[in-house]
């Protein structure tokens, strides 16, 4: 029994950044799965441990945390091993710079050029998708170069960045591989020919224990 919760819409990249986390610093919690399709984030009994209704929320004991990069410090300042913030200044900026960066120039992008594909629109989407996965190839590209001579995003260790950059490259990598995506290609699958560094990446993260755990539950 833990005293710990992690409130999470399945294949949502901010919950699963939350749940990789908890699983990077070893720590147990309940998941506790909210419908979407049902608007269960919307329901009293949610509204009362989160008056906005959206996901990640993170409850350990006393304390509920709202918003992924304000869960992920506050899991930091609680549980210091291993760091997600790195252990010293210089580290810590490019961090919290790789952690804003990637939330707007991958995860956000990266979600609006999906749903319409998820949503079986794609083929009248077509010309709307390419244009706005042009600049994500720029970070695709960025982030292939960086790890070209890098284990994870800002270094040697895993960070805050990895957590937040690998749920929206898996999000893309979804996308690309959905059947509402026929007749699309989004140049990124497979993964190891398109940015192989990016591949080996990705395996790496996939090894983390409690990474099945965090899984969206409908991808298996
Ligand atoms: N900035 C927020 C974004 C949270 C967010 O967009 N959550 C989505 C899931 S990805 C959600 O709860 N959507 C359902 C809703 O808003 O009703 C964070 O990172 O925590």
């Amino acid at each position: 029994m833990t005293d710990r919760a992690c409130y999470f819409i399945s294949g949502s990249p901010p919950c699963w950044s939350v749940m990789l986390a908890l699983a990077v610093k070893g720590l147990s919690y309940d998941a506790r799965r909210l419908s979407n399709s049902a608007g269960e984030q919307k329901s009293a009994e949610f509204l009362a441990i989160n008056p906005r209704g959206n996901v990640p929320v993170l409850v350990d004991g006393d304390v509920t945390v709202r918003e992924t990069n304000a869960i992920l410090a506050y899991l930091d300042a609680a549980y210091p091993e291993p760091p997600l913030f790195g252990t010293d200044k210089v580290q810590t900026a490019e961090i919290w710079q790789t952690v804003c960066e990637a939330g707007d120039r991958l995860r956000a992008p990266i979600g609006n050029l999906v749903r319409p594909i998820f949503r079986k629109r794609s083929a009248e989407k077509a010309d709307e998708i390419m244009t706005a996965i042009e600049p994500v190839y720029q970070e695709l590209s960025a982030l292939e170069a960086n790890l070209a001579n890098r284990h994870f995003v800002c270094g040697s260790d895993i960070s805050a960045a990895d957590l937040i950059v690998f749920p929206a490259v898996m999000q893309l990598l979804r996308g690309a591989n959905y059947d509402g995506a026929d007749g699309l290609d989004l140049q990124v699958l497979p993964l190891d020919e398109h940015y192989p560094n990016l591949a080996d990446w990705a395996r790496r993260i996939e090894a983390i224990p409690g990474y099945e755990a965090a899984y969206p539950p409908h991808w298996r």
